[in-house]
Formats: C-alpha cells, structure tokens, sequence
C-alpha cells in the first residue's frame, strides 16, 4: 500500500463535519463488518455519522455485531443529511450502490476502500487491493496502524468480514497473511466458535427447505462438471426477503465431486434471472459474468439476464465456456486445485 494511506483516511475524517457509510447492495458479511468497523471508529472519534444500506431490512443474522443497529436504509435518510465525507466499502463500481448512489452529494469527498479486481477507483482516496481476502481484512491494516481503536468488538468485527468473505477460510483467496491477520483479531477477542455460529448455522426453518428443494431440482451438465441450480420466481413472491435466506447455496453446487462451475439462476421476477456463479479454479466465471453485465471475481461472480429458463442456461454455459482460466492466470496458486 502506498505511503500512509490509512494516515490520509484519518486525515480526511477527522476534518469532516458529517460522514456517510455505505456499501453495496445485499450487503453481505465483509460489506456490513467493515461498515460496522469505521461506525465504531467514528463513534470513539466523536464524528457525526450514518450508516446507510440500500435494502429496507438490513439481514438480521448480522445483529450480534457491535454497532449493527446503527443502520438505516437511503429511503429513510433525512432529506436535510448533506454529508461531506463518504466512506464507500466493498463496493467495485457506484452502481452497486442501488439507491444510496442518489443520495451522495456531488461535492463530497469519496474514500472508497476494496478489495474487488473490478474496482473502477471513483474516489478521492482508494484503498483497493485484490489480493487481499476482504475489505475487512484490508482494514485489519488500518487497526494495526491505529490500535488504540482495537478492541474485543472491532476483533469481532473484523473477524467476520474475513471469515464470511473466506467461506471459514476455505476459498482461494485464503493466504497466509489472511490467517495472519485472523490469529491477529483472536489475540485481541474475535470468537471464531461464535461467529462461525452466527454466519453459517442456526438455519432457519425456511432455509432448510429452500435448500432441499434447490439440490433435489439440481442439473447436471457436461458430464457433471457444470452443476445448475434453480430457484423459481414464486419463491420471491412468498418471501420478499428470502434472498437473505440464500446465502452460500451457490457455493453448494461446486461442492459435488467433478464440478468445476455452479451456475444458481435466482428468477427473482417472471422471466428475470439474478444468477450466481462459482468456479473451482478452471473457468473464469468474473469473466463470464461481465460478459453480461455483471462481474466478480473469477471463482466468484453475478450477473443478471431475461428470457426462458433453458435458453439462459445454455448462454450462461457457452460464456463460461468461453473463458478457461489460463494456468497461473489470475492470480490463483498452482497449488490451489
Ligand atoms: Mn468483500
């Protein structure tokens, strides 16, 4: 990281009268931690801040972070909140911002903090590293360089963006310095039996059947290796916040022996595709997805498209098919098969 950026992150907040926190749409574990880590570090440092979400209902299984119950959503935000600070986390391009994008003032200044390859670097001070886990484990840097801001709660906090973003250390983007930076949180209080508990289990009831449903629905393509997950559109109509529910199932799909792409196609509106994708290392599944819009990582990545079922399927086949990972082409270990 060049010189002392976190020093000029410090710089800029402490001049700041008024500071907005946002991160993507459908926050996800590492986008509400890191929010939740700056909210503390602008409480202890006495700013007048907000923490905004897209979404009406931020997920609930978040709750147990310290601090969570300081989110709001952009269509609550008072009209009069005029910030002249933005802390933009975890969020690759201003579009993923859904509505909170409406509500940044022109003249204010951005700090945009990332750890996306597809990151297209809109603020004022940016803080994106790809080769790092997570956003939170990028901040883990900012922690070590302020540790009086350390603390049982930011250990926590910390913690679970790494642990969510990793899959519990699992994906490839686990490196050394990602358990580095996990013993470091555990030295200062982060609970890995708790957070584990809170991110991954106590299922609810919902969960269990939705998950049921989507592997026995399961299809195989080419031979096994491309898995294809579907979820039909009533679902969404029963449960308007059931997406919350469907966290890590894409991933499930590349657990089966043989598989090298998932391909979970969401119909969240009659004919209207939300579709994620995941590799284990052989195609490049960011690639594909950009191919429609949409982006990622390669080993992980969304993208949206319309039409029949089958016919989507088949164009969502033919662009994975269409980028093999070349060997030690993105970054990946060797070893990491
Ligand atoms: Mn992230």
């Amino acid at each position: 990281m060049n010189g002392d950026v976190f020093g000029r992150v410090m710089e800029a907040i402490k001049r700041s009268d008024g500071i907005m926190i946002a991160t993507h749409i459908r926050a996800d574990g590492d986008a509400i931690a890191a929010a939740c880590f700056f909210g503390k570090l602008l409480t202890a440092l006495g700013k007048m801040f907000r923490m905004v979400l897209d979404e009406p209902v931020p997920d609930l299984k978040y709750g147990f972070l310290d601090g969570f119950e300081r989110f709001e959503s952009a269509g609550d935000l008072p009209v009069e909140f005029h910030p002249d600070l933005v802390i933009i986390l975890d969020t690759p391009t201003f579009g993923r911002l859904g509505s909170i994008a409406g509500r940044i003032p022109k003249d204010s200044f951005i700090i945009n903090i990332d750890h996306h390859i597809s990151n297209e670097g809109f603020g004022g001070i940016d803080i994106v590293d790809p080769e790092m886990s997570s956003t939170c484990e990028i901040l883990v840097g900012m922690v070590r360089r302020y540790p009086e801001f350390m603390d049982g709660h930011c250990a926590e906090i910390l913690y679970t963006g790494i642990c969510f973003d990793t899959g519990r250390f699992r994906f490839a983007n686990t490196r050394s310095g990602t358990f580095r930076a996990a013993a470091y949180l555990v030295e200062n209080g982060a609970r890995p039996d708790r957070i584990s508990e809170n991110l991954f289990y106590g299922w609810s009831h919902l969960r269990a059947r939705i998950l049921g449903k989507i592997l026995s629905g399961m299809q195989l393509e080419k031979n096994g290796r491309i898995v294809v997950l579907k979820l039909e559109n009533d679902f969404f109509r029963e449960n308007p916040d059931g997406w919350q529910e469907l966290e890590g199932v894409s991933d499930l799909g590349v657990s089966l022996k043989g598989a090298e792409v998932s391909l979970f196609l969401k119909e969240i509106d009659p004919g209207r595709y939300k579709v994620s994708l995941r590799s284990t290392g052989k195609w490049d599944v960011g690639r594909a997805a950009s191919y429609f819009g949409g982006g990622g990582h390669p080993m992980a990545a969304g993208c949206e498209l319309t039409g029949d079922y089958e016919p989507t399927v088949r164009k969502l086949i033919r662009a994975v098919e269409r980028f093999p990972v070349r060997v030690h082409g993105c970054g990946d270990h060797p070893h990491s098969e």
